[in-house]
């Protein structure tokens, strides 16, 4: 061990000095999250990179642990949470609130989570599934530890130590520091974890071949059903909310332009998701108008399949902006997903959006 912090010094001094030999350096090191932390550990910012199994040692240190969630806290960082303090003792809260699905996933494994608790209270807090700051609002304190999945490097320059890698969840990265540490997960700490993956997978879209091992591993560890864990996701939505996407479907004026189906359709509230249903149910593109502010104003929503917006180029930002612009107001947002304000009628603006669309797959 000491041999091998006498090469590191070695190294990170001829690096300084001579850059081009850093490649042929960099083959005497061991291990690359060795080198990381030996680094980090020796620079002047305090942040340093752990890797899964040093989990448990580093926050053994400390007696009054949080783990602390972002606003509107996903079954991702809830799962998350839940599993590391199972684990490792301490403490959930989250900033603010819980998403929907975060609530149903907390009642059924019987997470308690303290909403905006005083982290000063702590003896360290762990911010789990976090990326940038402005997610934990003003609970954000001077010193922390980090979990994290996503790659931005907002949080890692305070961390007093952060485990923080690609992957398609910190469940996943949440797993591997349980296995790493020789801990088990029950059966409700196991079905968090998988209900997180599944959730920030989109329901395993976006998984890796990692995802779907772990998942396997969640499994047979927790000795559940996968329709548990799905179970454990599946909100009903709000009641105004059902009536808005069916009145929208039962409305629809569906035209076909040569193999492509284009839904338009008005509703007064939850245009988005009525046009996501839309899609869902065999539209191609959809588009839905309401009115608002004193009736004058048209907003609409607008989704597209993913074959439409990979295929066939159809980009429903630029059609929404060129259409609100033409009718005193503005549009934008994603390729597949796009919205416009402007003032006029609805089924006008919907027919200009119609030809738009036809324009774009002729
Ligand atoms: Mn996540």
């Amino acid at each position: 061990m000491a041999m091998r912090q006498e090469v590191l010094s070695c190294v990170v001094v001829i690096v300084e000095s001579l850059p081009s030999r850093i490649v042929f350096l960099i083959f005497f090191l061991p291990k690359q999250s060795t080198w990381t932390t030996y680094i980090n550990s020796h620079s002047s910012n305090i942040a340093m990179r752990i890797c899964e199994r040093q989990f448990g040692d580093h926050i053994g240190r400390y007696k009054k642990v949080l783990y602390l969630c972002h606003r509107n806290a996903d079954p991702d960082a809830i799962g998350s949470s839940f599993a590391l303090s199972r684990a490792f003792g301490g403490t959930i809260g989250a900033v603010d609130d819980l998403s929907r699905t975060g609530v149903s996933l907390a009642d059924i494994i019987g997470a308690r989570i303290l909403i905006n608790p005083r982290v000063k209270d702590y003896d360290l807090v762990v911010v789990v599934d976090t990326s940038v700051g402005t997610q934990l609002g003003d609970k954000l304190p001077a010193s922390y530890a980090l979990v994290d999945h996503h790659l931005d490097e907002g949080l890692l320059e305070d961390a007093l130590f952060y485990i923080q890698r690609p992957a398609k969840s910190t469940a996943e990265i949440v797993w591997t520091i349980l296995k790493e540490n020789r801990k088990k997960a029950d059966r409700k700490a196991a079905l968090g974890l998988l209900a997180g993956m599944i959730s920030d997978t989109g329901r395993f879209k976006r998984a890796t071949p990692g995802a779907f091992l772990a998942a396997a591993e969640l499994l047979e560890e927790g000795g559940f059903a996968y329709e548990e864990a799905l179970e454990a996701l599946s909100v009903p939505s709000d009641i105004s909310q059902r009536i808005a996407v069916l009145k929208a479907a039962s409305r629809a004026k569906v035209t076909r332009q040569g193999d492509w189906l284009v839904a338009c359709t008005t509703v007064n509230s939850f245009e988005g998701s009525a046009a996501m249903a839309l899609v869902d149910l065999g539209a191609d593109v959809a588009f839905v108008a309401g009115r608002h502010g004193k009736g004058d104003t048209v907003r609409i929503s607008a989704r597209s399949s993913r074959e439409a917006a990979a295929r066939r180029g159809l980009n429903l930002a630029k059609i929404l902006g060129e259409v609100g612009k033409a009718y005193g107001g503005d549009g934008g947002g994603h390729k597949s997903a796009a919205a416009l304000e402007a003032v006029g009628d609805p089924s006008t603006i919907l027919d200009a959006c119609r030809k738009k669309v036809a324009e774009s797959l002729t």
